[in-house]
């Protein structure tokens, strides 16, 4: 390890990086071509997505120790969307996603050690061990949700009760390239414009579905464009700085109450579609999310010092959680709106002592 001789004191307090320009759909203006860093955001965005790249490579092994079992589909490589989309709103904002679900569980407030309890099926897991890799939840995080396309029509609805609720809120629908073929995301598009809900949907275009490329299911591969009357932008999504910005940017155009608005994150996933997918692709390093932070924002010694400590906080979690207890069968029937055999109410396993 590379020990730094110098504290951060020693570095300026903020820095201005020119960043990519975003292709743009029905939109005069789009986002700036510079964003401003401070250290304390620089160190947080990079630790965060750290620690997502850190979590799934435990999973990757855990899963291949068969410790964790059923569905399991890693983040890595789209870190920079999960992190860039959170710089540019708040968590008082709502978010949706598919089942690539960790990273964004991480970034909403769920912490890595209910993660690694719910992968792992451990009462202790955000979703009491009942939920697995595709369904954690958190304040204002509706999931992980396994039916592809399904989860963009409830974050229309999830907008509906910003707008009604009037709290300048909004919605970010997250979908895959694969998803956006759906016939539910048109009549999604087509109902928030027609009442202008403060929603953005974001096609995370990680060029696959399942083994399937984008050129290969899709007639138009412009994503950004395919909401039609609905104004798009094409951005950079393994640039953290530039999904923030475009964030920024849509999040505004939602408050000012102008309606939904597009995203399309071209970004790459480095594992197959789900853990039962042997497909490995490769990706040269320059290509790598994280490298880009590591070239651009920082001095070796700091990078280097933040990878082991990455490391630490999982290896210190491994202990916390591996030991938890498993949910047994009468939990089944606990956090339930109904019992499904008599009808009542049911008890939440958090009250049991
Ligand atoms: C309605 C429905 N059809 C098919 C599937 C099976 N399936 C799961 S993921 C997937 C591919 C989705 O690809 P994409 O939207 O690009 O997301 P990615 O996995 O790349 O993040 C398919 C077809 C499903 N879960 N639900
Ligand atoms: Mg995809």
């Amino acid at each position: 390890m590379v020990a730094s001789s110098r504290s951060y004191a020693d570095f300026t307090p903020e820095a201005t990086f020119d960043i990519k320009k975003v292709d743009l759909h029905r939109l005069e203006e789009g986002p700036p071509l510079t964003a401003t860093l401070t250290r304390e955001e620089g160190l947080k965005y990079y630790r965060t997505m750290q620690t997502i790249r850190r979590m799934e490579l435990k999973a990757d092994q855990l899963y291949k120790q068969k410790i964790i079992r059923g569905f399991c589909h890693l983040y890595d490589g789209q870190e920079a969307c999960a992190v860039g989309i959170e710089g540019g709103i708040t968590l008082s904002d709502h978010l949706i996603t598919a089942y690539r679900a960790h990273g964004y569980t991480l970034t909403r407030g769920g912490t890595v050690r209910e993660i690694m309890a719910e992968l792992t099926g451990r009462r202790g897991g955000i979703a009491k061990g009942k939920g697995g890799s595709m369904h954690m939840y958190t304040k204002n995080f509706y999931g992980g949700n396994g039916i592809v396309g399904a989860q963009v029509p409830l974050g229309a609805g999830v907008a509906l009760a910003c707008k009604y609720l009037g709290n300048d809120q909004l919605c970010v629908s997250l979908y895959g390239d694969g998803a956006a073929n759906q016939g539910q995301i048109f009549e999604t598009y087509n109902m928030s414009s027609l009442w202008k809900l403060p929603i953005i949907f974001i096609c995370e275009n990680n060029q696959y579905g399942m083994g399937t490329s984008v050129e290969r299911s899709s007639a138009s591969t412009e994503y950004y464009k395919r909401g039609d009357y609905i104004p798009g932008l094409r951005v950079d999504g393994m640039d953290v700085l530039c999904v923030r910005e475009a964030t920024k940017f849509a999040a505004d155009h939602c408050r000012s109450g102008k309606g939904p608005i597009l995203m399309e994150l071209q970004t790459y996933r480095y594992h197959g579609h789900s853990m039962s997918d042997p497909v490995l692709p490769t990706v040269p390093s320059w290509l790598d999310v994280l490298w880009v932070v590591d070239h651009s924002v920082y001095t070796w010694e700091t990078v280097e010092c933040e990878k082991p400590s990455s490391i630490a906080v999982l290896d210190t979690n491994w202990c916390a959680w591996h030991l938890l207890p498993y949910p047994v069968q009468r939990h089944l029937y606990l956090d339930l709106p109904v019992h499904p055999l008599n009808g009542t109410h049911t008890q939440s396993m958090s009250q049991l002592s």
